[in-house]
């Protein structure tokens, strides 16, 4: 029987286990990715660990979330991780140069390598045939230092492409598509991989968009073929000598098939406020628009930014409308000065911001009170722009831009024809933002006063005792658990301090009422913890003395981080008794630690109630768990 694509990157990178759907799996991990926002907490735990060189062929580390600098903490960092790089050796990519996901994709991504990053869009690899996973910071420093990663191996759902894009669409529309029928959940336990004729049509930069935004499915990762697009792509980076072809075998099998068939793919939107809220833009033309934002990770590709100037060219923005456009990189912004389309872009009426996530993450530009924004980005989870009111919306870059123009959600094919951009036979490749390894252990780490040591939680009682802290919906994000923009971002690499906004976004006393129990236990819906990678909204809880959350399901990468950070991840046998538990009840598990030892039925009493409950761990979790999470494990076991 053949193999699908992600079976035959799997294969030909199993370190242990076999590549069968639900088993465990170590694989080789050929390249990492840290980003500044949860880099630094990864650096001080791989020192925590004792971990001395990466064991990966090449690893950087990028400084393109925490840029703001409305204070001390962030430069501080900057040089902090800077000179962590120097001393282990891995490439550092300076402030300015772009965001990761996108310098990533021109500078190192090579089909047929596998990649560990400690964000969860790191998947956006995968549009150049690369088997690129998202993990949290500590599992990144962990594959960092040992070259293996722990996972297990996800079912394969095929998306098959039919046709071809029709004016005005764009690759967005077709993840908003797939992410309207799979929804938010539906990826979990699965990778997503493309395939069919629609696949030639689509260039990386479309693939790029596609796979990155296979994180807001849950799904593990998400891959295209490597293919003459690839080549091409490669090409203008100067890099086709690391061109390989991949595809998936002709008998290959899928978990299941889903048919998108593009020429009857009309302009989406994701509403309010979840990326699977997909909606039409046609239903939409009625709602008036205050700002519009171009960029991210997701849309801020040369080919994304000229087709807006493209469009912007000769044209003025609506004057009740705020336009940004943030570059994805040095090189798309070189690219746009050199050729003009950035003049076309400030004419026009945009602001033109930084090469980096800013607006993403609530960093700069939030909305007006209640204010509805449409951007180009992945997430429109409330309050993620930085206001709490305001109303997001997700769409393509031709949605964006038509509508910056007439003030209302529009689609461009009622403004113009969609440009046809070809790449540049070569970019202008210029690395002098990027700091090539050359370790050197005598390096001074410069640590500033806002980068407190990798906090050593105490040991994990016997039987665990406390108070429901909380009760969660269903899909609460990590953005809920431990909110982003600049006022509290910037304390990324101090938990005592981040710990004071830990669940606010769902209970502003959260906090205080941890402190008051000594800790507790959390209680999630369906999906807990879905979205960023983020191990803060682990670290944090752990640090207010929460040891266990009980949900009716997790997340992947959020249940992998709260292993690590020694919290029990459990499910409730019988999903309804969610339904009975109030905040404040009495909890208490008996014998946790030896029932989970010994493999026993573990259940607690909640409120006077007898709850059974699930543990779903591997063995080596289990063991992570038991050792008190990651840094402990390693550092007992080597
Ligand atoms: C995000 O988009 O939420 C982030 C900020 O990039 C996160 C990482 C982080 O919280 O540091 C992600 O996607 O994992
Ligand atoms: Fe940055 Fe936004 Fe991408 Fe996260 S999703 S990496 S914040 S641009």
């Amino acid at each position: 029987m053949g193999q699908n694509l992600v079976e035959k990157l799997i294969s030909s990178h199993l370190v242990e286990g076999e590549a069968v759907a639900g088993s465990q799996i170590a694989i080789r991990i050929d390249q990492t990715l840290l980003q500044d926002a949860l880099g630094t907490m990864a650096c001080l735990q791989f020192e925590a660990m004792g971990l001395t060189k990466p064991q990966t062929e090449l690893s950087v580390l990028y400084v393109d979330h925490n840029t703001l600098q409305t204070g001390f903490e962030n430069a501080d960092d900057h040089l902090f991780l800077q000179t962590f790089c120097k001393r282990y050796g891995l490439y550092f990519s300076r402030p300015g140069n772009g965001i990761c996901h996108q310098v990533h994709l021109e500078r190192f991504g090579r089909p047929g390598r596998s990649l560990l990053g400690s964000d969860s869009h790191t998947p956006t690899g995968g549009g150049l045939g690369m088997l690129a996973i998202g993990a949290g910071g500590l599992d990144v420093a962990v594959a960092m230092g040992t070259g293996s990663y722990r996972l297990t191996m996800p079912g394969v759902i095929r998306v098959l492409l039919k046709g071809r894009l029709q004016d005005g669409c764009a690759a967005k529309d077709i993840i908003l598509e797939v992410l309207r029928r799979l929804t938010v959940k539906g990826g979990v336990g699965y990778a997503v991989e493309y395939a069919g004729e629609g696949v030639e049509t689509l260039s990386v930069y479309e693939r790029a968009t596609i796979t990155n935004m296979g994180a807001e499915l849950g799904a593990t990762c998400s891959v295209f073929p490597s293919d003459a697009q690839t080549l091409r792509f490669l090409q203008a980076q100067g890099r086709e000598d690391q061109y390989i072809p991949l595809t998936a075998d002709e008998d290959a099998r899928y978990a299941k098939t889903i048919a998108i068939d593009l020429s009857a793919l009309e302009p989406l939107v994701a509403a309010p406020h979840s990326p699977d809220n997909v909606k039409p833009v046609s239903e939409l033309s009625h709602i008036k628009v205050d700002q519009v934002c171009i960029g991210s990770c997701t849309n801020s590709s040369y080919a994304d930014l000229m087709r807006a100037a493209h469009v912007l060219k000769g044209r003025q923005i609506h004057p009740g409308v705020s336009l940004t456009i943030s570059p994805g990189s040095r090189q798309v912004l070189t690219a746009l000065a050199e050729n003009g389309a950035l003049a076309h872009m400030i004419q026009a009426g945009a602001r033109i911001l930084e090469c980096t996530c800013g607006p993403c993450i609530g960093v700069g530009q939030a909305p007006k009170s209640a204010g509805v924004s449409l951007r180009t980005f992945n997430r429109n989870f409330e309050r993620r722009s930085g206001t709490a009111d305001a109303q997001v919306y997700l769409s393509s870059v031709e949605t964006a831009v038509a509508t910056a123009l007439r003030g209302t959600i529009t689609s461009l094919q009622d403004i113009c024809p969609t440009p046809q951009i070809d790449l540049p036979q070569r970019f202008v490749v210029s690395d002098n933002l990027l700091i090539y390894p050359d370790p050197d252990p005598e390096t001074e780490i410069v640590r500033g006063t806002n980068i407190k040591p990798f906090p050593m939680f105490e040991d994990m009682p016997g039987n665990l005792q406390g108070k429901v802290l909380i009760v969660t919906g269903d899909d609460v994000t990590t953005d809920h658990i431990m909110p982003g923009g600049a006022d509290v971002m910037r304390y990324r690499s101090n938990i005592p301090h981040l710990s004071q906004f830990c669940l606010v976004r769902c209970d502003p006393d959260f906090p205080e009422t941890a402190k008051k129990y000594g800790g507790g236990i959390i209680v999630g819906g369906e999906n807990y913890g879905q979205g960023s990678s983020r191990e803060h909204a682990a670290l944090a809880p752990v640090y207010l003395g929460v040891r266990a959350v009980i949900a009716k399901s997790f997340s992947r990468i959020h249940k992998a981080n709260l292993i690590n950070s020694g919290i029990f991840p459990l499910e409730f046998a019988n999903p309804a008794d969610y339904n009975s538990v109030k905040k404040l009840d009495d909890v208490s598990i008996p014998d946790l630690l030896s029932k989970v030892e010994q493999g026993l039925p573990l259940e607690a009493q909640i409120g006077g109630n007898t709850v059974p409950l699930k543990l779903s761990v591997t063995p080596w979790e289990q063991q992570v768990l038991l050792a008190g999470g990651m840094v402990r494990f390693i550092k007992n076991h080597g």
